[in-house]
Protein backbone atom coordinates (compact mmCIF):
# COMPACT_ATOMS: atom_id res chain seq x y z
CA UNK A 1 0.00 0.00 0.00
CA UNK A 2 1.15 3.73 -0.73
CA UNK A 3 0.37 6.07 1.86
CA UNK A 4 1.08 9.66 1.33
CA UNK A 5 0.88 11.52 4.50
CA UNK A 6 2.95 15.02 3.37
CA UNK A 7 0.54 17.15 1.68
CA UNK A 8 1.73 20.05 3.58
CA UNK A 9 4.48 20.06 1.27
CA UNK A 10 2.77 19.36 -1.94
CA UNK A 11 -0.54 17.94 -2.89
CA UNK A 12 -2.00 15.81 -5.11
CA UNK A 13 -3.87 17.40 -8.39
CA UNK A 14 -7.67 17.24 -8.14
CA UNK A 15 -8.79 15.04 -10.97
CA UNK A 16 -11.47 17.63 -12.39
CA UNK A 17 -8.30 20.74 -12.60
CA UNK A 18 -6.33 18.53 -14.51
CA UNK A 19 -8.76 17.92 -16.88
CA UNK A 20 -9.57 21.64 -17.08
CA UNK A 21 -6.00 22.43 -17.79
CA UNK A 22 -5.41 19.73 -20.53
CA UNK A 23 -6.91 21.98 -23.45
CA UNK A 24 -4.60 24.78 -22.86
CA UNK A 25 -1.58 22.28 -23.01
CA UNK A 26 -2.86 21.24 -25.91
CA UNK A 27 -4.80 22.82 -29.08
CA UNK A 28 -5.32 25.76 -26.78
CA UNK A 29 -1.71 27.17 -26.68
CA UNK A 30 -1.99 31.46 -27.60
CA UNK A 31 0.01 33.70 -25.62
CA UNK A 32 -3.03 35.95 -24.16
CA UNK A 33 -1.02 39.10 -24.73
CA UNK A 34 -1.39 38.08 -28.79
CA UNK A 35 -3.95 40.04 -30.68
CA UNK A 36 -5.07 37.39 -33.09
CA UNK A 37 -7.75 34.09 -32.21
CA UNK A 38 -5.25 31.93 -30.68
CA UNK A 39 -4.35 34.63 -27.90
CA UNK A 40 -8.40 35.52 -27.91
CA UNK A 41 -9.36 32.28 -27.26
CA UNK A 42 -8.00 31.63 -23.96
CA UNK A 43 -8.50 34.97 -22.83
CA UNK A 44 -11.86 33.85 -21.36
CA UNK A 45 -10.89 31.37 -19.62
CA UNK A 46 -7.74 33.30 -17.58
CA UNK A 47 -10.85 35.77 -17.13
CA UNK A 48 -12.65 33.20 -15.31
CA UNK A 49 -9.83 31.81 -13.04
CA UNK A 50 -9.28 34.94 -11.42
CA UNK A 51 -13.00 35.34 -10.92
CA UNK A 52 -12.97 32.30 -9.17
CA UNK A 53 -9.76 33.29 -6.99
CA UNK A 54 -11.45 36.66 -5.90
CA UNK A 55 -14.60 34.77 -5.02
CA UNK A 56 -12.43 32.04 -3.18
CA UNK A 57 -10.91 35.26 -1.29
CA UNK A 58 -14.11 36.89 -1.09
CA UNK A 59 -12.74 39.97 -2.32
CA UNK A 60 -13.67 42.80 -5.13
CA UNK A 61 -12.17 43.20 -8.33
CA UNK A 62 -11.25 46.36 -7.69
CA UNK A 63 -8.18 44.80 -5.26
CA UNK A 64 -5.52 42.81 -7.28
CA UNK A 65 -5.02 39.69 -7.68
CA UNK A 66 -0.92 39.08 -9.51
CA UNK A 67 -0.14 35.64 -10.73
CA UNK A 68 3.29 34.71 -9.32
CA UNK A 69 5.30 31.50 -9.81
CA UNK A 70 5.22 30.58 -6.12
CA UNK A 71 4.53 31.47 -2.77
CA UNK A 72 7.78 32.19 -2.43
CA UNK A 73 7.87 35.05 -5.33
CA UNK A 74 4.91 36.21 -3.51
CA UNK A 75 6.10 36.67 -0.39
CA UNK A 76 9.88 38.09 -1.94
CA UNK A 77 7.42 40.48 -3.83
CA UNK A 78 6.18 41.83 -1.03
CA UNK A 79 9.00 42.70 1.26
CA UNK A 80 11.49 43.41 -1.07
CA UNK A 81 8.39 45.67 -2.99
CA UNK A 82 7.85 47.24 0.78
CA UNK A 83 11.80 47.84 1.07
CA UNK A 84 11.80 49.44 -2.64
CA UNK A 85 8.52 51.53 -2.17
CA UNK A 86 9.19 52.86 1.64
CA UNK A 87 12.43 51.96 3.17
CA UNK A 88 14.09 53.40 -0.08
CA UNK A 89 12.59 57.03 0.48
CA UNK A 90 11.50 57.06 3.90
CA UNK A 91 14.31 55.03 6.06
CA UNK A 92 12.57 56.19 9.45
CA UNK A 93 9.64 54.10 8.58
CA UNK A 94 12.13 50.36 8.63
CA UNK A 95 10.13 48.20 11.08
CA UNK A 96 8.76 44.92 10.43
CA UNK A 97 7.21 42.47 12.67
CA UNK A 98 6.89 38.87 12.40
CA UNK A 99 7.21 35.48 13.87
CA UNK A 100 10.35 33.46 14.31
CA UNK A 101 8.90 30.80 12.63
CA UNK A 102 7.71 31.81 9.43
CA UNK A 103 8.66 29.90 6.78
CA UNK A 104 12.53 30.41 5.10
CA UNK A 105 10.95 32.82 2.11
CA UNK A 106 9.78 34.95 4.76
CA UNK A 107 12.82 34.53 7.10
CA UNK A 108 15.79 34.53 4.44
CA UNK A 109 14.17 37.86 2.86
CA UNK A 110 14.06 39.37 5.42
CA UNK A 111 17.57 38.34 6.53
CA UNK A 112 18.71 40.12 3.41
CA UNK A 113 16.58 43.02 3.85
CA UNK A 114 17.99 43.92 7.72
CA UNK A 115 21.58 43.60 6.23
CA UNK A 116 20.75 46.66 3.90
CA UNK A 117 19.12 48.35 6.49
CA UNK A 118 15.77 46.95 7.57
CA UNK A 119 14.86 46.51 11.19
CA UNK A 120 13.60 43.14 12.15
CA UNK A 121 11.74 42.09 15.65
CA UNK A 122 10.46 38.24 15.24
CA UNK A 123 8.13 37.33 17.97
CA UNK A 124 8.76 33.33 19.61
CA UNK A 125 6.37 30.81 19.55
CA UNK A 126 5.17 29.90 23.08
CA UNK A 127 5.31 26.15 24.37
CA UNK A 128 2.33 25.06 22.62
CA UNK A 129 3.72 26.36 18.99
CA UNK A 130 1.12 29.12 19.30
CA UNK A 131 1.83 33.35 18.58
CA UNK A 132 0.30 35.79 21.20
CA UNK A 133 -1.55 38.33 19.69
CA UNK A 134 -0.44 40.40 22.56
CA UNK A 135 3.30 39.78 21.93
CA UNK A 136 2.73 41.06 18.21
CA UNK A 137 1.20 44.17 19.08
CA UNK A 138 3.73 45.04 21.89
CA UNK A 139 6.14 44.52 19.08
CA UNK A 140 5.09 47.74 17.26
CA UNK A 141 6.93 51.35 17.11
CA UNK A 142 6.91 54.12 15.80
CA UNK A 143 8.86 53.30 12.89
CA UNK A 144 7.04 49.79 12.39
CA UNK A 145 5.70 49.68 8.49
CA UNK A 146 4.58 46.28 8.15
CA UNK A 147 3.80 43.00 10.36
CA UNK A 148 4.02 39.71 8.51
CA UNK A 149 2.20 36.21 10.01
CA UNK A 150 1.64 33.25 8.70
CA UNK A 151 -2.36 32.29 8.71
CA UNK A 152 -1.12 28.76 9.62
CA UNK A 153 2.03 27.45 10.29
CA UNK A 154 3.50 24.50 7.63
CA UNK A 155 5.12 22.55 10.66
CA UNK A 156 2.38 22.34 13.16
CA UNK A 157 -0.45 23.43 11.59
CA UNK A 158 -1.16 26.14 14.48
CA UNK A 159 -3.08 28.69 13.35
CA UNK A 160 -2.59 32.18 14.47
CA UNK A 161 -4.75 35.51 15.12
CA UNK A 162 -4.46 36.77 11.96
CA UNK A 163 -7.60 38.01 12.72
CA UNK A 164 -7.04 39.97 15.68
CA UNK A 165 -3.76 41.15 14.94
CA UNK A 166 -4.59 42.52 11.09
CA UNK A 167 -7.64 44.71 13.29
CA UNK A 168 -4.71 46.21 15.37
CA UNK A 169 -2.58 46.96 12.52
CA UNK A 170 -5.34 48.58 10.71
CA UNK A 171 -6.32 50.83 13.38
CA UNK A 172 -1.91 51.78 13.79
CA UNK A 173 -1.65 52.44 10.23
CA UNK A 174 0.39 49.58 10.06
CA UNK A 175 0.54 47.77 6.72
CA UNK A 176 -0.41 43.90 7.00
CA UNK A 177 1.03 40.86 4.99
CA UNK A 178 -0.44 37.20 5.72
CA UNK A 179 1.05 33.77 3.95
CA UNK A 180 -2.05 32.02 3.79
CA UNK A 181 -0.20 28.87 1.77
CA UNK A 182 -1.43 26.16 4.55
CA UNK A 183 -4.33 28.06 5.79
CA UNK A 184 -6.23 28.11 2.37
CA UNK A 185 -8.59 24.84 2.17
CA UNK A 186 -8.15 24.23 5.26
CA UNK A 187 -9.66 27.17 7.63
CA UNK A 188 -12.19 29.88 6.42
CA UNK A 189 -9.66 32.68 4.72
CA UNK A 190 -12.55 35.45 4.18
CA UNK A 191 -11.21 38.76 3.46
CA UNK A 192 -14.75 40.12 3.84
CA UNK A 193 -14.08 39.62 7.34
CA UNK A 194 -10.81 40.07 8.09
CA UNK A 195 -8.45 43.00 7.46
CA UNK A 196 -5.46 42.06 4.53
CA UNK A 197 -3.57 44.30 2.97
CA UNK A 198 -1.31 41.67 1.10
CA UNK A 199 -2.04 38.01 1.08
CA UNK A 200 0.25 35.24 -0.18
CA UNK A 201 -1.26 31.74 -1.78
CA UNK A 202 0.27 28.47 -3.96
CA UNK A 203 -1.68 26.02 -5.72
CA UNK A 204 0.37 22.99 -5.30
CA UNK A 205 -0.95 23.67 -1.74
CA UNK A 206 -4.47 23.18 -2.20
CA UNK A 207 -4.20 20.30 -5.42
CA UNK A 208 -3.79 22.40 -7.96
CA UNK A 209 -0.47 22.64 -9.96
CA UNK A 210 3.43 22.90 -9.28
CA UNK A 211 5.08 26.42 -10.05
CA UNK A 212 1.93 28.96 -10.17
CA UNK A 213 0.84 31.24 -7.34
CA UNK A 214 -0.63 34.51 -6.08
CA UNK A 215 -0.37 37.68 -4.03
CA UNK A 216 -3.45 39.56 -3.26
CA UNK A 217 -2.66 43.28 -2.86
CA UNK A 218 -5.82 45.58 -1.46
CA UNK A 219 -6.47 48.78 -3.90
CA UNK A 220 -4.12 51.48 -3.00
CA UNK A 221 -1.52 49.50 -1.70
CA UNK A 222 0.36 48.65 -4.80
CA UNK A 223 3.74 47.36 -4.90
CA UNK A 224 6.80 48.16 -7.18
CA UNK A 225 7.52 45.27 -9.40
CA UNK A 226 9.89 42.76 -8.62
CA UNK A 227 9.89 41.19 -12.66
CA UNK A 228 10.20 44.42 -15.34
CA UNK A 229 9.53 43.63 -18.87
CA UNK A 230 6.87 43.33 -20.75
CA UNK A 231 2.69 44.49 -20.06
CA UNK A 232 1.29 41.17 -18.83
CA UNK A 233 -0.26 41.71 -15.35
CA UNK A 234 -1.00 45.82 -15.83
CA UNK A 235 2.65 45.58 -15.89
CA UNK A 236 2.30 45.15 -12.40
CA UNK A 237 4.49 41.32 -13.27
CA UNK A 238 6.27 40.76 -16.27
CA UNK A 239 6.64 37.52 -18.23
CA UNK A 240 4.14 35.08 -20.30
CA UNK A 241 1.08 34.43 -18.38
CA UNK A 242 0.90 30.41 -17.88
CA UNK A 243 -2.53 30.38 -18.88
CA UNK A 244 -3.15 26.41 -18.38
CA UNK A 245 -1.94 26.99 -14.85
CA UNK A 246 -3.83 29.78 -13.95
CA UNK A 247 -6.44 28.16 -15.26
CA UNK A 248 -5.60 24.91 -12.70
CA UNK A 249 -4.91 27.24 -10.20
CA UNK A 250 -8.82 28.95 -10.29
CA UNK A 251 -10.99 26.04 -10.17
CA UNK A 252 -8.15 24.01 -7.76
CA UNK A 253 -9.12 27.26 -5.34
CA UNK A 254 -12.73 27.51 -5.70
CA UNK A 255 -12.30 23.06 -4.96
CA UNK A 256 -10.26 23.98 -1.77
CA UNK A 257 -12.76 26.75 -0.58
CA UNK A 258 -15.57 24.74 -1.17
CA UNK A 259 -13.98 21.41 0.84
CA UNK A 260 -13.41 23.47 3.96
CA UNK A 261 -16.22 21.65 5.85
CA UNK A 262 -15.45 18.57 4.72
CA UNK A 263 -12.07 19.40 5.89
CA UNK A 264 -12.90 19.85 8.89
CA UNK A 265 -15.41 17.24 9.33
CA UNK A 266 -14.13 14.23 7.86
CA UNK A 267 -10.48 15.12 7.47
CA UNK A 268 -10.29 16.21 10.74
CA UNK A 269 -11.67 12.69 12.12
CA UNK A 270 -9.64 10.91 10.42
CA UNK A 271 -6.57 13.49 11.77
CA UNK A 272 -7.88 13.03 15.11
CA UNK A 273 -8.05 9.14 14.79
CA UNK A 274 -4.42 9.03 13.71
CA UNK A 275 -3.10 11.38 16.50
CA UNK A 276 -4.88 9.17 19.11
CA UNK A 277 -3.61 6.31 17.95
CA UNK A 278 -0.26 7.69 17.93
CA UNK A 279 -0.09 9.50 20.65
CA UNK A 280 -0.91 6.41 22.62
CA UNK A 281 2.68 5.65 22.50
CA UNK A 282 5.25 5.95 25.22
CA UNK A 283 7.01 9.15 25.54
CA UNK A 284 5.22 10.78 22.25
CA UNK A 285 4.47 14.73 22.39
CA UNK A 286 2.25 16.26 20.30
CA UNK A 287 2.74 20.31 19.59
CA UNK A 288 -0.26 22.50 19.99
CA UNK A 289 -4.34 21.80 20.97
CA UNK A 290 -6.24 20.32 18.55
CA UNK A 291 -8.95 22.84 17.97
CA UNK A 292 -5.96 25.26 17.34
CA UNK A 293 -4.56 23.54 14.39
CA UNK A 294 -5.49 23.51 10.71
CA UNK A 295 -7.94 19.90 10.64
CA UNK A 296 -4.81 17.58 8.57
CA UNK A 297 -1.81 18.26 10.81
CA UNK A 298 -0.35 16.47 13.06
CA UNK A 299 3.45 17.54 14.52
CA UNK A 300 5.02 14.41 16.99
CA UNK A 301 8.09 13.67 18.76
CA UNK A 302 8.67 10.61 19.78
CA UNK A 303 11.20 10.40 22.37
CA UNK A 304 14.82 8.26 21.81
CA UNK A 305 13.64 7.53 17.85
CA UNK A 306 15.38 9.67 15.52
CA UNK A 307 13.25 11.13 12.65
CA UNK A 308 15.41 10.64 9.86
CA UNK A 309 15.15 6.44 10.73
CA UNK A 310 11.11 6.93 11.53
CA UNK A 311 10.84 8.41 7.90
CA UNK A 312 13.08 5.63 6.53
CA UNK A 313 10.96 3.30 8.59
CA UNK A 314 7.45 4.04 7.01
CA UNK A 315 9.25 5.15 3.73
CA UNK A 316 9.89 1.03 3.13
CA UNK A 317 6.38 0.38 4.01
CA UNK A 318 5.11 2.94 1.51
CA UNK A 319 4.10 5.62 3.67
CA UNK A 320 5.20 9.13 2.96
CA UNK A 321 5.86 11.52 5.62
CA UNK A 322 8.77 14.30 6.76
CA UNK A 323 10.73 15.23 9.80
CA UNK A 324 9.38 19.19 9.06
CA UNK A 325 9.17 21.66 6.10
CA UNK A 326 10.35 19.70 2.59
CA UNK A 327 12.89 22.79 1.57
CA UNK A 328 14.69 21.78 4.35
CA UNK A 329 14.44 18.21 4.42
CA UNK A 330 17.93 17.70 2.46
CA UNK A 331 20.20 18.87 5.37
CA UNK A 332 20.05 16.82 8.20
CA UNK A 333 18.85 20.12 10.34
CA UNK A 334 16.52 19.83 13.73
CA UNK A 335 13.10 20.85 12.83
CA UNK A 336 13.12 24.43 13.31
CA UNK A 337 9.84 25.01 14.90
CA UNK A 338 10.56 22.07 17.57
CA UNK A 339 13.65 24.32 17.97
CA UNK A 340 11.81 27.29 18.50
CA UNK A 341 9.22 25.62 21.12
CA UNK A 342 11.54 23.34 23.53
CA UNK A 343 14.73 23.82 25.05
CA UNK A 344 15.28 20.26 24.92
CA UNK A 345 17.36 19.24 21.45
CA UNK A 346 16.07 15.98 21.19
CA UNK A 347 12.44 17.16 20.21
CA UNK A 348 13.51 18.84 17.44
CA UNK A 349 16.05 15.64 16.34
CA UNK A 350 12.52 13.24 16.85
CA UNK A 351 9.86 15.21 15.00
CA UNK A 352 7.58 13.92 12.63
CA UNK A 353 5.31 15.64 10.42
CA UNK A 354 2.20 13.62 8.79
CA UNK A 355 -0.16 15.89 6.97
CA UNK A 356 -3.32 14.71 5.59
CA UNK A 357 -5.71 15.98 2.38
CA UNK A 358 -9.23 15.49 1.37
CA UNK A 359 -8.25 12.27 -0.69
CA UNK A 360 -6.94 10.27 2.72
CA UNK A 361 -8.87 7.36 3.39
CA UNK A 362 -9.71 5.23 6.39
CA UNK A 363 -8.08 2.29 5.45
CA UNK A 364 -5.34 4.39 4.63
CA UNK A 365 -5.00 5.85 8.31
CA UNK A 366 -5.75 2.33 9.53
CA UNK A 367 -2.30 0.83 7.87
CA UNK A 368 -0.41 3.78 8.71
CA UNK A 369 -1.57 3.25 12.74
CA UNK A 370 -0.27 -0.11 12.46
CA UNK A 371 2.91 0.41 10.71
CA UNK A 372 3.89 3.34 12.85
CA UNK A 373 3.57 1.70 16.16
CA UNK A 374 5.77 -1.42 14.73
CA UNK A 375 8.28 0.88 13.76
CA UNK A 376 8.65 2.99 17.08
CA UNK A 377 8.97 -0.69 18.77
CA UNK A 378 11.44 -1.69 16.07
CA UNK A 379 13.19 1.51 16.59
CA UNK A 380 13.57 1.72 20.02
CA UNK A 381 14.60 -2.14 20.32
CA UNK A 382 17.47 -1.70 17.98
CA UNK A 383 20.71 1.18 18.13
CA UNK A 384 18.95 3.15 15.92
CA UNK A 385 17.81 5.89 18.16
CA UNK A 386 18.30 9.62 19.04
CA UNK A 387 21.12 10.73 20.77
CA UNK A 388 22.08 13.99 21.10
CA UNK A 389 25.87 13.76 21.03
CA UNK A 390 25.37 12.15 17.11
CA UNK A 391 23.95 15.33 16.35
CA UNK A 392 25.10 16.40 12.72
CA UNK A 393 27.18 19.41 12.60
N1 LIG B 1 6.19 24.70 2.42
C1 LIG B 1 6.65 22.50 3.41
O1 LIG B 1 7.04 21.33 3.35
P1 LIG B 1 6.23 27.53 -2.68
O2 LIG B 1 6.82 26.20 -2.84
O3 LIG B 1 7.19 28.65 -2.96
O4 LIG B 1 4.97 27.69 -3.47
O5 LIG B 1 5.78 27.63 -1.15
C2 LIG B 1 6.64 28.10 -0.15
C3 LIG B 1 5.91 28.15 1.18
C4 LIG B 1 5.59 29.40 1.70
N2 LIG B 1 4.89 29.51 2.85
C5 LIG B 1 4.52 28.42 3.56
C6 LIG B 1 3.77 28.60 4.83
C7 LIG B 1 4.83 27.14 3.09
O6 LIG B 1 4.44 26.08 3.78
C8 LIG B 1 5.56 27.00 1.88
C9 LIG B 1 5.99 25.65 1.41
C10 LIG B 1 6.56 23.33 2.14
O7 LIG B 1 6.27 22.98 4.46
C11 LIG B 1 7.80 23.21 1.34
S1 LIG B 1 9.17 24.00 2.09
Amino acid sequence: MRVYLDNNATTKIDPLVKVKMMPFLEELYGNPNSLHKYGMEVRPALNQALGEMYDALNVPDEDDIIITSCATESNNSVLKGLFFKHILTNPYKNHIITTSVEHPSILETLLFLSENGMDVTYVDVDENGGISAEDMMRAVTENTLLISMMWANNETGMIFPVEEVSAFAKEKGILFHTDAVQAIGKVHVDLSKVHVDYLTFSAHKFHGPKGIGGLYVKKGKELPNLLHGGEQMGGKRAGTLNVAYIVGMGLAMKQAVNHVTKMNTDVRRLRDKLEDAISKIPDTIVVGKREMRTPNTILISIRGVEGESMLWDLNRAGIAASTGSACASESLHANPVMSAIGEDPELAHTAMRLSLSRYTTEEEVDYVIEIFTKAVERLRSISCTYSYTNEVA
